[in-house]
């Protein structure tokens, strides 16, 4: 080389262009801080649910739970961390201690934890077993402390404070880093509280003085993230929800005071002045604790999906919980789910086929090739396609060499300088013409749109609306191979079983002796006409076209509900109630307590009731604390079952009920308080359970 001196500066002058460039780009608004960052692209990660209420069955302790009961006497971290690990989760959250104030370590602090069990004769520690078992498996370990504390004497008063700040450092401090600590937002209510057996209510946005908790938890540990759902802006954010879905439009911002409705945790705030991602947690069963009774309910490959779509494909992580069992592990089903759903997931996203493929851009930054269209196809996430600096929209053209078939669009937003795209569509040019195949708001870190099979030669992406200039760092297109839900069972009040498939184009056979559906079964054509008695469905979907079948659905009914009456009521709305359908409900707004009376008719042997609280979103009357009467001639009442419905507010599923055997033509079902301390009762639907 001639001039070596001259060839290294015009190199530095080149890079220096280039770095001005890239510096240029200025963050709008709230932006990430590193950690957040990281912790969202751990994108999936999970729960395990463990403590005295896996032994009473029940949703919350209310820490009277002796701790004797208490022996998970196969109990191995290890098939929980290999599990995680083979489902491709990056991290674990252990409920370290629950509402019932049990602790899974040995407290300095309590008596009320492993110490005083019979497991491995209180010489066990659950905490450090689980931080071994996460090292061991390359995973990251999180720790869930619940601030609400059923069993402390002191739980209310500000000496609680102490021990709450005591309990946190020794977790903070003795297992190693911890990644993401969790902060429950059930707080307060009825308890055991040292044998004072009485409610206590705090103010859980001031009980806490959170602000010297955060202090000290990240003095502890600074690379952590904190969830808090009491109130007080911490770094991440509940969605609202723990159906494992979050808004299509979700903002990862929100305003650093201010209240907290469920549609502000579900969509975010467009305009929030505070960086508040989502992350969607839910559980592979109905309930966060181990029930026998929900083995047949573990979710399904397609429902699994669907919430990898609607948490990790919306702009949030995905937070799946594993119940433990009282011997200590997760259930084979449990296992066998998330396994097929990890497959799965890997196959849909097997082969991108934007890889390789043309791209060109509406708008390309006058000065520069450093945020060209490109950008996007590199598979770098710190590049980026990026508009002129004064346009708020734009497109991009992907171009296949020949017709492609896909039905998946992957697209990602360079976050670190903010969350800007407000709206956006993408097209597929299909026989000379664009086609458009999805309209819709926010992107994020990730959004992932699902739509139906499609065979085209190019893609239009295009920007609608933005804050400021969209600066788009990935996309990547998908076939993924179709898989059938299975089918929906219902029972009306007819006593007819309608069974739905989702979509129009498969087939359904079904069983009612309980026996397996297989394609010899019936095929259902019309609703089931059944007896008064009580039924087991099964049933299938199957799609003629692909020649495959869909999981197993299955439901089991009690006694049919064709001629039960509800008395006192003059709205005929109120046979909502018994119609077998979760989403119709019927309010009821009256002072409380407010009562339900049904006459079913005849004398029946009760055992149990259930109960199913508004589905939607903006619910209304979930009925939190209840009575149940039974009684022959609907005058003389007998109370056959009374207390809470645990977890009903931020889970409304089917609360079940277990009673003394009672005989009775009449029940009276007595809501006394509802979640929000209102006068609304809603009633999706009632149940009875016969002996
Ligand atoms: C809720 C709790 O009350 C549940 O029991 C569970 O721990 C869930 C993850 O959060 O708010």
């Amino acid at each position: 080389m001639k001039n070596p001196i001259l060839f290294y500066r015009i190199l530095i002058l080149l890079f220096l262009s280039t770095a001005n460039q890239l510096k240029a780009q200025e963050a709008l608004g709230p932006v990430p801080t590193e950690k957040q960052l990281r912790w969202q692209e751990m994108e999936y990660y999970a729960f395990v649910h463990l403590s005295v209420n896996t032994y009473t069955d029940m949703s919350w302790g209310f820490g009277n739970e002796d701790p004797k009961i208490f022996n998970p006497t196969e109990l191995d971290c290890r098939q929980w961390a290999r599990i995680a690990k083979e489902a491709g989760m990056k991290g674990i959250i252990i409920t370290a201690k629950h509402h019932s104030g049990f602790c899974l370590w040995p407290s300095k602090y309590t008596e009320y934890s492993v110490k005083n069990s019979p497991w491995k004769n209180g010489k066990g520690d659950i905490v450090r077993e689980m931080a071994d078992a996460c090292k061991e498996y390359g995973l990251k370990l999180g720790i869930y402390l619940s601030p609400w504390d059923r069993n402390h004497p002191d739980y209310g008063k500000p000496e609680y404070i102490t021990y709450f700040r005591n309990q946190l450092k020794e977790l903070l401090t003795n297992y190693g880093e911890i990644f993401e600590v969790w902060f429950d937002g059930a707080n307060g209510g009825d308890g055991y509280y040292g044998g004072a057996n009485e409610i206590r209510r705090i103010d859980r946005k001031t009980y806490y003085d959170w602000k010297n908790t955060y202090k000290m938890v990240r003095e502890l540990q600074p690379d952590i993230v904190i969830w808090n759902s009491n109130g007080d802006r911490a770094d991440l954010r509940w969605v609202g929800t723990e159906a494992g879905y979050v808004g299509e439009t979700n903002w990862s911002l929100l305003n650093s005071t201010g209240d907290e409705t469920r549609d502000l945790l579900h969509y975010g705030l467009e305009n929030g002045d505070s960086w508040v991602p989502g992350e969607v947690n839910t559980s592979i069963r109905p309930e966060w604790f181990y029930h026998k009774r929900e083995d047949t309910k573990v979710k399904t490959l397609p429902e699994l999906m669907t919430i990898y779509y609607n948490s990790i494909g919306r702009n949030g992580t995905l937070l799946l919980n594993f119940p433990i069992m009282p011997n200590g592990l997760i259930h084979e089903k449990d296992e066998k789910a998330v396994l097929e759903f990890a497959q799965e997931v890997k196959k849909v996203f097997a082969v991108n086929l934007a890889k390789g493929a043309k791209i060109e851009a509406s708008s390309v930054r006058a000065n520069s090739s450093g945020f060209g269209a490109e950008n996007v196809l590199d598979g770098d996430k710190n590049t980026y396609w990026a508009t002129d600096d004064q346009l708020k929209s734009g497109s991009l053209i992907i171009s296949f060499d020949k017709p492609t078939v896909f039905n998946r669009f992957l697209v990602q937003e360079y976050i670190k300088l903010g969350q800007r795209v407000k709206s956006f569509k993408v097209e597929a040019y299909v026989n000379q013409e664009w086609k458009e195949l999805a309209n819709e708001t926010t992107i994020g870190y990730k959004r992932i749109l699902c739509f139906p099979t499609v065979e085209a030669t190019k893609i239009r992406f295009t920007i609608l609306d933005a804050k400021s200039c969209p600066l788009i760092s990935n996309i990547e297109i998908y076939n993924a191979p179709q898989i059938l839900t299975a089918p929906l069972i219902v029972r009306k009040q007819s006593g007819n079983v309608q069974i739905i498939a989702s979509d129009s184009e498969s087939e359904i056979y079904y069983t009612l002796d309980g026996s397996r559906p297989t394609l010899k079964s019936t095929k259902y054509s019309n609703e089931v006409k059944t007896t008064n008695a009580k039924v087991e469905v099964k049933a299938i979907a199957y799609s003629p076209a692909t020649a495959k079948s869909s999981a197993i659905a299955e439901e089991k009914f009690d006694i049919a509900k064709k001629s039960w009456k509800i008395l006192g009521v003059e709205d005929k709305e109120v046979y909502r109630i018994l119609d077998g359908d979760a989403n119709s409900v019927w309010h009821q707004n009256k002072v409380m307590p407010i009562n339900v009376v049904i006459d079913l008719g005849k004398i029946e042997s009760l055992v149990g009731f259930r109960y199913l609280p508004d589905q939607s979103l903006r619910s209304k009357g979930i009925v939190s604390k209840y009575k149940f009467y039974v009684s022959i001639d609907n005058k003389k009442w007998q109370l056959v079952n009374e207390g809470e419905f645990s977890n009903i507010n931020n889970n409304p599923l089917w609360q079940n009920k277990i009673f003394k055997l009672a005989k009775a033509r009449y029940i009276k079902f007595t809501a006394l308080e509802n979640t929000k301390g209102d006068n609304v009762a809603g009633f999706a639907e009632i149940d009875i359970v016969t002996k």
